[in-house]
């Protein structure tokens, strides 16, 4: 059941001119459907093309683990790099994945959004996502340099943050 999710482009994005000429205008998008026709694929038989995830992010009960690292083990990322990440929902119950700081454990989500921010028209906001069981998504992102520094990634589901379901994300 894997879910082709959007890519989420921040700032300067430059791999076509189509897409920069888009962004220029739009800021923050997140656009469906079109992760394969961006990414250097890997040709398979019968002509199917897989992506190859730079990173893959595991999460349950209550954890988010980089494949490789322990549960919860900071996760790092390099500022002005493109990543195309792989989520697996390994658990029995739904999670989200924010990716911010502040968290705010009324609205359940955080006050700073790596990726934007809902009320910022300008840049459409990118808020979460949100795997049922043994769902999968491929995100792919872009973190500018101007994010460098201490994150988080989180689950506001009820109670699931509260029981230890985050991860420090440095961009470094
Ligand atoms: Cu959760």
């Amino acid at each position: 059941m894997a879910q082709e999710l959007n890519l989420v482009f921040l700032e300067e994005y430059t791999v076509d001119n189509t897409r920069r000429k888009f962004l220029k205008t739009a800021g923050l998008v997140a656009i469906s459907g079109i992760v394969g026709a961006s990414v250097p694929g890997i040709a398979k038989a019968h002509g199917e093309v897989t992506l190859e995830p730079d990173l893959t992010i595991g999460m349950g009960e209550f954890f988010f683990q980089l494949h490789g690292q322990e549960p919860n083990e900071p996760i790092r990322m390099e500022a002005g790099k493109k990543y195309l990440v792989f989520f697996e929902n390994e658990g029995q119950v739904t999670h989200e994945i924010h990716f911010g700081r502040e968290p705010d454990l009324e609205e359940r989500e955080y006050k700073v959004n790596l990726l934007g921010n809902e009320n910022d028209h300008e840049n459409h906001g990118f808020i979460a996502l949100i795997l049922q069981p043994g769902e999968t998504a491929t995100m792919q992102f872009f973190i500018p340099e101007s994010k460098r520094g201490e994150w988080e990634i989180g689950c506001f589901m009820l109670g699931h943050y509260e029981a230890g379901q985050k991860t420090t994300l440095i961009v470094e």
